[in-house]
């Protein structure tokens, strides 16, 4: 592993714990445990541009684990999609852009509301239906403008949880290809290891629904996650890759324990954490070259986009009637989606963590 990936990662894990420890609440085991399958997703394979967090074709995000926030947060300042170091700071304060679960329309780069576990494998499941559909309707010989991955994380809880089963079974009998899900596989959840309440082959479980199954021999080997997520691109299904993780990876006093599931390392924990990984003794220090690593892939990315607006324009120039449409759906000028500017119904205009 090159210096820089570890040190980013390494950057992903302690950034995360400094903002729960700030806080005094909050989960950093998970996001310290998935770190290295994060950066693979970022750094090499997300197709999203952060200076157009809007572009239509762009891959989805999910995290389905809500309460792992801090870990996108993290992934959201550090590949530049605005959220600043004090946003970082203001962790699960009221009214801040870093609620205690990801909030829609409410933090840029957030693309649904996470939290209930499970929930979010649904919405994933929704998003790649709605890419197969828009891709059917829209795309043309030699101009497929809806060409898009959905890509979702989830741990043990997700897992447990009948929504996700009931979802991923529709997606398997759907072949909803461009769908893949990356299992934190932790063996740990919130009342301890999980073999107390959950013993299944979740692999097993995949297959009989439909799904392309990999298993990752170490998830904590970003190369492995990357190759997984690459091979995933070559079948006709949706895919699982089940990640073997250690929660809490990293703070030897609490890792591989359900006490780092959800609450702050401690002071002194998270000290001795950011020595033994080579991150800096003052919280939230980001290096210079760790930024300018994470920009590589917004340079990959605003040239995917420009390929696609070249495209597109050509698409009009040959639709003009299909093209129109496609801006109506998207901006939602016809009433097909919502638009993203229409502000939060009373319901969800509460930033916080509600749940636990
Ligand atoms: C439907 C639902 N039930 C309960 C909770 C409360 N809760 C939050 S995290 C969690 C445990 C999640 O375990 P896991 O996915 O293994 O996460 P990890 O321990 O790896 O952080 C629970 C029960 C919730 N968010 N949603």
């Amino acid at each position: 592993m090159s210096d820089i990936a570890m040190k980013t990662i390494n950057s992903i894990r302690i950034l995360s714990a400094d903002t729960v420890q700030k806080a005094k609440s909050g989960h950093p085991g998970a996001p310290m445990g998935m770190a290295p399958l994060a950066y693979a997703l970022y750094q090499y394979q997300l197709k999203a541009n952060p200076a157009d967090p809007k572009w239509p074709d762009r891959d989805r995000f999910v995290l389905s684990s809500g309460h792992a926030s801090a870990l996108l947060y993290s992934l959201l300042h550090l590949y530049g999609y605005g959220l600043t170091m004090e946003d970082m700071k203001q962790f699960r304060q009221w009214g801040s852009l870093t609620p205690g679960h990801p909030e829609y329309r409410h933090t840029v780069g957030v693309e649904t509301t996470t939290g209930p576990l499970g929930q979010g494998v649904a919405n994933a499941v929704g998003f790649a239906i709605a890419e197969t559909m828009m891709a059917a309707h829209f795309n043309r010989e030699g101009f497929p403008v809806v060409d898009h991955r959905t890509y979702a994380v989830c741990g043990d809880g997700c897992m447990m949880e009948g929504i996700s089963s009931e979802a991923a079974s529709l997606a398997g009998t759907l072949k909803l290809d461009k769908l893949t899900l990356l299992y934190d596989d932790n063996e740990i959840s919130i009342e301890g290891n999980t073999d107390i309440a959950f013993r299944e082959d979740v692999g097993e479980r995949f297959l009989a629904y439909g799904w392309n199954v990999i298993q990752v021999e170490d998830g904590n080997d970003w190369e492995q996650v990357c190759a997984a997520i690459e091979h995933a691109k070559g079948t006709d299904k949706p895919t699982l890759i089940i990640c073997p993780t250690t929660i809490g990876y990293g703070c030897d006093a609490k890792a591989g324990t359900a006490s780092a599931h959800g609450e702050p390392l401690g002071e002194d924990n998270l000290l001795a954490a950011a020595r033994k990984l080579g991150m800096p003794d003052e919280p939230f220090t980001i290096a210079d070259d760790v930024y300018a690593h994470c920009r590589e892939s917004a340079v990959r990315n605003q040239a995917a986009e420009d390929d696609w607006k070249a495209m597109f324009e050509k698409y009009a120039e040959a639709y003009p009637e299909l093209a129109k449409e496609f801006c109506e759906w998207i901006e939602g000028g016809n009433g097909h989606l919502r638009r993203d500017d229409q502000p939060p119904g009373e319901a969800d205009a509460q930033p916080g963590g509600r749940l636990r």
